[in-house]
């Protein structure tokens, strides 16, 4: 998110710097120094937070000043009378982008202290006998800080809707497109095979005929929890459409990734899915260690899931190698098999 506001804090700093110099001439030209002591805090800020452990105290702390900045500007150039002061409910509006809400809540009452402080504390005679130019400044703060966190709000809501299967909860193929980008990338720098295993439901077309729909849409949802629950923590299961599931697994080779997809058939041949016997059909393969060409694993993937289905449905076939779920699991383990896109 940070990278998102990034160009777009810049160009607002540029707009109140251009308001000053046109300014300069009624409230002083050292305005300027504030402003660009806020500008240079968020640039430190920007070249530590990559590589920082706690990325957003180094920005709660770029944020603070750049309030500060303002709010020491206000009380030199009038207190309450200053045109500045509307000013302090500009960083409030990026709190909800980077903060949880109670980030946000304590923003906002940092804010709320600043205008008070800056106001009250310079001329409080001038606040007594007009106290609507605060109250409208702590009106227009807390509208503020409502509307953006619901923006914020909406926004994230939608972005995780749209990488989010509405059925199983599952990820779908906007996510893994993303993630694809990702492990190109990391695959570079790791040397590490990436294991694909394509899972596809074996006749789920009776299940519809003969049961209906929604009975068949509580299979998918029962048999996306399944498979989500037998993957480790970073292997990533996605629904691709339909009957169709994707695991991606990072480190693991052909063998490796055939092993979890035989448990994964075991897993579901094994019990019934919403009062249903439901089997699987798998197809295996993995990328080359040294780079992740993901349209051609998945070719591989496919291919194999292709030959699962012509073998009579509910066993895994590994993309040039032999039907692996005819021995048993402990035999499988000590079976070398040939590692895929070697073809
Ligand atoms: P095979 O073993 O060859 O894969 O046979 P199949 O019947 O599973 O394959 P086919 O592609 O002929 O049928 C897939 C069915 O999946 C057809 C479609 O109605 C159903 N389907 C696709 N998406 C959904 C869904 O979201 N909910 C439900 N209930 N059914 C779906
Ligand atoms: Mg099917
Ligand atoms: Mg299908």
């Amino acid at each position: 998110m940070e990278q998102r506001l990034k160009p777009l804090r810049a160009k607002s700093f540029a707009v109140l710097a251009i308001a000053l110099l046109l300014c300069g001439p009624w409230v002083g030209w050292w305005t300027l120094i504030p402003l660009a002591i806020a500008g240079g805090m968020f640039l430190v800020t920007d070249r530590g937070l990559q590589t920082s452990a706690h990325p957003e105290y180094r920005m709660a702390v770029a944020w603070l000043s750049s309030e500060l900045a303002i709010a020491v500007s206000v009380a030199l150039t009038g207190g309450p009378r200053s045109a500045a002061v509307s000013w302090l409910v500009l960083p409030v509006v990026t709190l909800a982008a980077r903060f949880n809400v109670r980030g946000v809540i304590a923003g906002t009452s940092v804010a709320a202290i600043l205008i008070l402080a800056s106001s009250l504390g310079v001329h409080p005679a001038y606040v007594i006998a007009s106290p609507q130019e605060v109250v409208f400044r702590l009106a227009l703060l807390g509208a503020v800080a409502l509307l953006s966190l619901a923006l914020m709000q909406s926004d994230l809501q939608h972005r995780t809707e749209s990488i989010i299967d509405p059925l199983t909860s599952m990820l779908n193929r906007n996510a893994l497109r993303v993630r694809v980008e990702e492990l190109r990338h990391q695959a570079l720098f790791v040397q590490q095979p990436i294991g694909l295993i394509v899972a596809d439901l074996d006749h789920f077309k009776e299940v519809n005929d003969t049961h209906g729909h929604a009975t068949g849409d509580s299979v998918l949802r029962d048999i996306a929890y399944c498979l989500r629950k037998r993957l480790r923590a970073f292997d990533l299961a996605y629904r691709l459409g339909g009957e169709e599931f994707l695991v991606l697994l990072p480190g693991a080779d052909a063998h490796q990734a055939a092993i979890l997809a035989e448990d994964l058939r075991q897993t579901i041949s094994g019990s019934h899915h919403s009062g249903l016997p439901v089997t699987m059909s798998f197809g295996v393969s993995a990328s080359q260690p040294s780079s992740f060409d993901y349209d051609r694993a998945f070719e591989a993937a496919d291919h194999a899931l292709y030959a699962a289905k012509a073998a009579g449905r509910n066993c895994v076939r590994v993309d040039g190698a032999a039907d692996v779920s005819s021995p048993p699991l402990e035999q499988l383990q000590s079976t070398r098999l040939e590692p895929a896109l070697t073809s």
